[in-house]
Formats: structure tokens, C-alpha cells, sequence
């Protein structure tokens, strides 16, 4: 494991005057080479190797994507001709996963004329609607009470129109970064259970290129559809971390006044670095409280970016994260199950050995919903403009019916879901006070 500060690179901020947390953090793979365990980092930290590809693709794309993330030269060359990528890619690629269920969803909706919502089409036609709010009207004590404390605390979802102010208009995040390097994925969220033929495929590639892939994988949708592989999703983009600076400009009202209330995550944090820092007899990291909380706050931000037909498949969020996904361009699908549904009986579990991922659940929404989860089944289509609310546990699935961006930012809330971001924290210091 990492620890706080090494002698090679600096964890999190060095100095005091550091707020702008300009500090290393991790973002490739090679950083979790021994598995992390680095707070800011809102994700499951397993072993590396484990749901990426890196080293061991064994498929026609072997020789091209292989390298490391220290050698971009080559995913250039292979993005230089994207639809001949596509091309290359398809034939090796597994076309029975969450994919294939999409196309076949979406083409039975356009073949129906009887159809006219799609969130209550085909598998999703007993789903029941969510909630509809307007940000113009919303206040934040009722939103903190008939939305996150709900039910005993377990929560109601809702779409909220009119998220966003002049701020965002037009702003496109790769337009903004044409250089940054992105790790693109054909499956997401990574799973342990996507082994052999079904194992996630990973580029690096820059905004520009992969502007173009979008682009060119749209019209290659028109070409042939039939054959279309699964595109690669930019998701989970961190650069709320990497350029706040650049970024925060455009989103600072992301989340807006409304959720405030609900929203207790920097005072979470700040209390609990200063319970750690008051015990464990390091004085001194008194000066970095702030800094650290703005540093794993802003990380709780992220960036999914993809065509359509990008899937973020059926789990709920780590740590019980409270989500707020915003639409910034296109529109998604999301299907969300009560945390009551019995969908974790179908937890993903690739063996005896190994453990299950209980936030992850093998069920596709668009192919098959088990019976006893019917009834605790929503969906909606969340368009440009709008957000959905994802309360703590509840599990959710998604997919881009146009070329979308969301922005996403995970929150903690003192009555509901303390426990997640404190149980993080206290983990990784545990962690790197052992190692
Ligand atoms: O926009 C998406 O693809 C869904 C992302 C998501 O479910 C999440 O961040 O928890």
C-alpha cells in the first residue's frame, strides 16, 4: 500500500499554501499496482489487473493496445483511423453482453409505433415513473426531507428540470482538453467477473481522438447497425481532480442551491480529518484538514462522456453514495430498483474464492427483470438540462441514447450515509498506518 508520504512522489497536498491540490494524486493503472487505498479516490480499490486490460489482451487489437499508459504514441495510432478500429475491434469482441440487449431494445421501440415512452417499452412496461422537480422551485429543506431522509432514510429518486444556468452552455469537456489523456472502457463499471471473451477492453486516447471516435462511431450506428461493438465509454473521468481550476468555472453550481442542505460531505470530511489528524499524534497535518477535504471532495466529481449506447450497468454506488448525475448534452436512460428488490441475489461473484462484488448485479434491465423485482422497478429518461437524484443503495443502470456527457458528483449526508465516507477515510488511513 501507499503511504501518506514517500520519498518518491507526495500523497495529497505537501504544503500548507497547496489549496489548489496540485499535489500527485493516482490516475493510471500503475498506481494501484498494489491495490491503493487512496481516499480521494472515490472507487473500488482492488488489485491491479483485476476487470482492466493492460497487459494480457489476447485479441486481434493485442499489438496495438497493449502498452502501457507511458506509451500514448501507440493508442494514437490506433485511433488515427477510428472506424477501421471499430472494424478491427468488432470481430473480436463478445456481442451477447448488456450491448446487445440495447440494440435490440432500442430497434423494437423504433419498429413500434404503439410505443411512445421509451422508459416504459419492452422489459421496462410495469417500471413506474419518477418524480418530476424544477430547480427554479425547489427549496433545499424540502428537497434534504421529501427526497434524502425519506422513507426512514431510505430515500426517493427524482429528476430535476432546469439544472444548469447560462454557466454551461456550450461548454463541451473535450473541446476544453483536446490533449488530456482518457481511459476508455467497453464494459462499465470494471468488474471482476469479466474474464476470457468477456473481459473489458481499455484505450488511452486523447480528447481530440476520441471527439472523432464518437463522431465516427455514430455513423458507422447508421452504416451498420447490426454489427456495431460496443462503444468505449469515457466514464468516471476525474477531471474535476485533475483541472479544478479549468473546470470549476463552468460547474461550480454542478450541484445546485437545493441540494446543499443534503449535500454534508466537506463538513463530513473536515471533521473526521481532524479526529485523525487530533489521534494520530501528527500535529502538524493539522495545516492540510482543508486542503484534504477540498481534495477528496472535488474527487467525488466525475465525467461520463460516450455515443450512445454507452452502459454503465446494474449496481449501486460505493461507499452508499448519495449520486447527482446531470445532463450537459444528450440523453440517457436510467433504470433504477428500490434497494427492497431482490437484485442482489444476483450479485456478481466470480468464484468461491474470490469476493462477491455486492454492488454489482449480473441482472440486464433491458433483457430481463425477474418477477419479484418488478414491483420495485422505476426508469425515466433523463434529457439535456435535467438531473436525476439517485438516493444511497439504490441500484441503477444507464445507457446514452445520443452522444451524451453527464456530470456526476457522489455525496455524503450526516442522517442517511455518514458511515460510508467515514468507514473510507478511517480504512485508508488504517491502511497506510500498517504498511
Ligand atoms: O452516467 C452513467 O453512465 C452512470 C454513472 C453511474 O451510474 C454512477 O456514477 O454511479
Amino acid at each position: 500500500m501507499k503511504t501518506l508520504t514517500t520519498t518518491r512522489r507526495v500523497y495529497g497536498n505537501e504544503s500548507p499554501d497547496d489549496t489548489a491540490g496540485t499535489m500527485w494524486r493516482p490516475t493510471d493503472f500503475d498506481d494501484f499496482h498494489d491495490g491503493g487505498a487512496y481516499p480521494e479516490v472515490f472507487a473500488v480499490q482492488f488489485p491491479s489487473e483485476i476487470g482492466w486490460q493492460k497487459k494480457e489482451i489476447n485479441s486481434e487489437i493485442n499489438d496495438t493496445i497493449s502498452c502501457p499508459p507511458s506509451l500514448p504514441v501507440d493508442m494514437e495510432t490506433l485511433m488515427k483511423d477510428s472506424t477501421e478500429t471499430m472494424l478491427r475491434v468488432k470481430g473480436n469482441r463478445n456481442r451477447t453482453d448488456a450491448h446487445e440487449s440495447y440494440k435490440a431494445f432500442v430497434r423494437a421501440f423504433e419498429r413500434d409505433a404503439e410505443a411512445k415512452e421509451i422508459e416504459t417499452f419492452g422489459s421496462l412496461c410495469e417500471a413506474k415513473s419518477i418524480e418530476i422537480i424544477d430547480n427554479d422551485t425547489v427549496d433545499a429543506k424540502m428537497f434534504e426531507n421529501e427526497f434524502v431522509t425519506c422513507e426512514n432514510g431510505v430515500g426517493k429518486p427524482c429528476v430535476v428540470r432546469n439544472i444548469f444556468k447560462d454557466r454551461f452552455h456550450g461548454v463541451d469537456l473535450l473541446d476544453l482538453f483536446p490533449e488530456e489523456m482518457l481511459t476508455v472502457n467497453d464494459k462499465a463499471p470494471a468488474r471482476r467477473t469479466d474474464k476470457g471473451a468477456m473481459r473489458q477492453n481499455t484505450l488511452l486516447v486523447t480528447s481530440k481522438r476520441y471527439k472523432e471516435y464518437m463522431d465516427d462511431y455514430e455513423k458507422c450506428n447508421e452504416d451498420d447497425d447490426d454489427a456495431k461493438p460496443a462503444p468505449f465509454y469515457n466514464n468516471g473521468w476525474r477531471i474535476f481532480s485533475t483541472h479544478p481550476e479549468k473546470v470549476n468555472p463552468y460547474f461550480a453550481n454542478m450541484h445546485p442551491a437545493f441540494t446543499r442542505a443534503a449535500d454534508e460531505t466537506e463538513t463530513i470530511l473536515r471533521e473526521t480529518f481532524k479526529f485523525v489528524v487530533k489521534s494520530s499524534s501528527a500535529p502538524h497535518m493539522q495545516s492540510h484538514v482543508d486542503a484534504m477535504t477540498a481534495n477528496v471532495s472535488r474527487s467525488l466529481n466525475k465525467a461520463f462522456i460516450g455515443p450512445a449506447g454507452c452502459i454503465t450497468r446494474l449496481h449501486y454506488d460505493a461507499q452508499n453514495a448519495h449520486g447527482f448525475l446531470a445532463q450537459t448534452k444528450g440523453r440517457k436512460l436510467f433504470v433504477l430498483f428500490h434497494p427492497a428488490a431482490d437484485v442482489g441475489a444476483t450479485n456478481c461473484c466470480s468464484s468461491a474464492d474470490e469476493q462477491t462484488e455486492m454492488n454489482q448485479s449480473l441482472i440486464d434491465p433491458l433483457r430481463h427483470i425477474p418477477e419479484k423485482a418488478r414491483k420495485h422497478l422505476y426508469a425515466c429518461v433523463v434529457e439535456e438540462n435535467e438531473a436525476i437524484f439517485i438516493p444511497h443503495k439504490w441500484w441503477h443502470y444507464a445507457v446514452s441514447l445520443d452522444s451524451s456527457h453527464t456530470v456526476m458528483r457522489n455525496f455524503f449526508h450526516s442522517k442517511t450515509n455518514v458511515e460510508g465516507l467515514v468507514t473510507m477515510v478511517m480504512r485508508s488511513v488504517a491502511n497506510n498506518q500498517t504498511n
